[in-house]
C-alpha cells in the first residue's frame, strides 16, 4: 500500500538523511509523494482534502521551443521525453509541422513531468523510493514547439481551445507573438501562465509574454542553501534577484504576479527512470502555478454556482485575482520600493508579486463561491462589469479585527487585437481603482476610506490591510478611475490572521538555516544601499516601517544564534 501523502518535513528529513540507520530503529514512511516544491505550493494537501482533484477535464496548451537550432531555424525537437515512466499515462496531444522529424526536448521533459508525471514507483538516491506526481497528472496537454503554434494562429485561426496556456521562455521585449498570447487572454478567456526570467542581477529585463499586462508572471522562490542537495528541494526561503528576474516592467508595471519553488526533482530525456534536480529556475516555478490554474478550473467546471470562475468572459481575471489573492505573504513582501509612499499607486512587490502561490487557500476562495455586490461573506469572488460611473460595492463584517488582515484582489484584461500584429487597443482599456472602507462604528452613516489601490498603469489592484481594532465593518469599491465605459473584472477577497514576524525567514537573510555575522553583514549592506537610493529592491525591513533602520539591526542581532529546524549539525 502506497502511503501517499503521510508526510510531516521533520520525518522527511530523517528519513532522507538518515535511512540506513533509522530504518531498523523507528518506523518511517516508506513512499512520500514528491517533488517536496508540489507540497510546498499546498498541490498534494489539496489533492489529499479533494482526491478528484487531478486536472482530468482540464485542456492545457504547453508552448515548448526547439532544443536544438540551426542558425535560427528550430529542428522541432520540442517534446518531453514520452518514454519515461512518469510521463507513459500522459495525455498527449502533439502539433509538429506535415512531413518533418520530431525530437526530444530535455527541457520539456522536466516540464511535463513536473505538470503531468505519474510514477508509483520513483527514486532517487539521496531521496529513496518516492510516488512521483505532477501538479495534474490527469490534464490533458495540447503540446507545440513555438513555430507551429504561431503557424495557425497567424493564418487566422485560434490555434488554442485551451483553459491554460503556459510558457516558460520569453523575449526581453513585447513582440506580435507575446502581445497575440496576451490576445487569446482577452478575446477568449485563456488562462496564461509564463515564467518571468532567470534574472541573474537586478536589471535584467523580464521576458515577456509573462511580463504582459494579461498573463500571470511567475517567478521562482529559492531553495534554502544547505550542504544537503535533499534538504535544498525540501525546504525554501525567498525569491532572490539573482535567480528571479525582479519588476517593474520597462513601462513601470508591477511584475512578476506570483512566486512558486522551482527545484524539483523532474524526469530526464534519456532516462526512462531517472530524475534529476532542476535547480532555482522560473521554467519549474511557472508548472507549478500552472497546474495550481488547472486543478482550480477542474473545480470550477466541476461545482454548480463556480461556472464564472470557467467562464470565456473573465474567467482568466477570476482566476488570476484568485490565485494573487490566496498567495502567501513572504517574509519583507512590500509594495513596490522600500518606501511606503508608493503604495497606493504599486500593487505589488517586485520580487514576490502577490506572494507564493498557495493551492489551499486559492480553493478555499473559490469555492467560497461567487458574490455579486451588496452584502457578502469575508471570503468569496466576483467576476462582474463595470460600467463608469456605477461604482460595485461588497460590504462584509469581521467578527474580531485584532491580527486580522484583509486581502482584496481585482484583475482585468488590456485588450489586443484578435489577429496579426495583435496591436494594443488601449481606447478599450480601462483604468480600475480598489477601495477598502471602513465602518465607524459610533456613526454608521460615516466611513473611512482605509486604504486604496489604484495604479496609473497595472491592470492588476490588491489591499492587504491590518484591520484596526474596534472597526468590524467594512466595504469594498470597484469603481473606474478612467478609459472606455465598460470593463470586466475578476474580484476575490479574504480575511486571515496577520503571519507573525517569528519565522526565521525574516532573520536569515542568506537562507543558510542560522543567524549570524553573515546575515548582520547583508542587512548593513542593504542599509547603506538603501541610504544610497530610494531606487533598489531590498530586503532587511523587519519592522514593516518602509525602511531598513537600526531598529531592525537591533531586532536581528536580538535574533543571532537561532537555526532553522532543517538545519542539521554536522
Ligand atoms: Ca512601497
Ligand atoms: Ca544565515
Ligand atoms: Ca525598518
Amino acid at each position: 500500500v502506497i502511503e501517499k501523502y503521510r508526510i510531516t518535513t521533520g520525518t522527511t528529513l530523517l528519513f532522507c538523511l538518515l535511512i540506513s540507520t533509522l530504518a531498523a530503529a523507528q518506523e518511517s514512511p516508506k513512499f512520500i509523494t514528491g517533488p517536496a516544491a508540489l507540497r510546498q505550493a499546498g498541490i498534494y494537501s489539496l489533492r489529499q482534502f479533494d482526491p478528484s482533484l487531478t486536472g482530468a477535464g482540464v485542456k492545457f496548451t504547453v508552448i515548448c521551443r526547439s532544443f536544438t537550432y540551426i542558425g535560427n531555424q528550430p529542428q522541432n525537437d520540442y517534446r518531453p521525453f514520452t518514454g519515461h515512466n512518469s510521463l507513459a499515462l500522459g495525455r498527449f496531444n502533439f502539433h509538429d509541422k506535415p512531413d518533418t522529424y520530431a525530437g526530444i526536448s530535455p527541457h520539456s521533459t522536466s516540464v511535463c513531468s513536473l505538470l503531468f508525471g505519474q510514477d508509483p514507483n520513483a527514486y532517487y538516491l539521496a531521496a529513496g523510493q518516492f510516488y512521483y506526481e505532477g501538479a495534474a497528472p490527469q490534464g490533458q496537454a495540447d503540446i507545440y514547439e513555438l513555430v507551429n503554434f504561431l503557424d495557425g494562429y497567424l493564418a487566422g485561426k485560434v490555434p488554442s481551445d485551451a483553459d491554460i496556456l503556459t510558457v516558460d521562455f520569453g523575449e526581453q521585449v513585447e513582440k506580435y507573438w507575446t502581445r497575440g498570447i496576451e490576445s487569446l487572454a482577452q478575446n477568449h478567456g485563456i488562462i496564461i501562465v509564463a515564467g518571468i526570467g532567470n534574472g541573474t542581477d537586478a536589471t535584467d529585463p523580464l521576458l515577456y509574454p509573462a511580463a504582459g499586462a494579461n498573463a500571470i508572471g511567475v517567478g521562482v522562490v529559492d531553495s534554502v542553501k544547505s550542504a544537503y542537495e535533499i534538504i535544498n528541494l525540501e525546504n525554501f526561503a525567498l525569491p532572490g534577484v539573482k535567480h528571479s528576474s525582479a519588476g517593474p516592467t520597462n513601462d513601470g508595471r508591477c511584475k512578476p504576479d506570483l512566486v512558486a519553488p522551482g527545484n524539483c526533482l523532474a524526469a530526464i530525456a534519456d532516462k526512462p527512470q531517472g530524475y534529476e534536480t532542476t535547480g532555482d529556475y522560473c521554467s519549474f516555478a511557472t508548472p507549478i502555478v500552472a497546474g495550481v490554474a488547472g486543478l482550480l478550473v477542474q473545480k470550477a467546471k466541476q461545482t454548480p454556482g463556480l461556472e464564472l470562475a470557467d467562464a470565456k468572459e473573465g474567467g482568466n481575471c477570476l482566476i488570476k485575482a484568485v490565485l494573487l489573492n490566496s498567495a502567501t505573504k513572504l517574509p519583507f513582501w512590500h509594495k513596490g520600493k522600500l518606501t511606503t509612499a508608493d503604495d497606493h499607486m504599486v500593487p505589488l512587490d517586485y520580487l514576490q508579486g502577490a506572494g507564493m502561490v498557495n493551492a489551499v487557500a486559492a480553493y478555499d476562495n473559490l469555492t467560497a463561491g461567487r458574490a455579486v455586490p451588496g452584502k457578502v461573506a469575508s471570503l468569496g469572488w466576483d467576476n462582474n462589469l463595470l460600467v463608469r460611473n456605477a461604482p460595485k460595492i461588497y460590504s462584509f463584517s469581521i467578527p474580531e479585527p485584532n491580527n486580522k488582515v484583509i486581502t482584496v484582489s481585482l484583475a482585468w484584461n488590456k485588450h489586443y487585437q484578435d489577429a496579426f500584429p495583435f496591436a494594443a487597443e488601449p481606447s478599450k482599456d480601462g483604468n480600475l481603482r480598489l477601495e477598502l472602507w471602513a465602518v465607524n462604528p459610533k456613526n454608521p452613516s460615516k466611513s473611512t476610506l482605509v486604504d486604496y489601490s489604484d495604479s496609473p498603469i497595472d491592470n492588476v489592484e490588491h489591499i492587504y490591510f491590518s484591520a484596526v481594532a474596534g472597526l468590524t465593518e467594512y466595504y469594498i469599491v470597484v469603481t473606474n478611475s478612467a478609459g472606455a465605459n465598460e470593463q470586466r473584472y475578476g474580484l476575490a477577497w479574504s480575511v486571515g490572521e496577520r503571519p507573525s514576524r517569528d519565522s526565521i525567514g525574516w532573520y536569515d537573510l542568506n537562507a543558510d538555516g542560522i543567524v549570524d555575522e553573515a546575515d548582520v553583514t547583508i542587512l548593513l549592506k542593504n542599509l547603506q544601499d538603501s541610504t544610497a537610493s530610494q531606487d533598489v529592491y531590498l530586503i532587511g525591513d523587519i519592522d514593516g516601517n518602509g525602511k531598513i533602520d537600526v531598529e531592525d539591526v537591533k531586532k536581528l542581532l536580538e535574533r543571532t544564534g537561532s537555526q532553522a529546524d532543517w538545519l542539521v549539525s554536522e
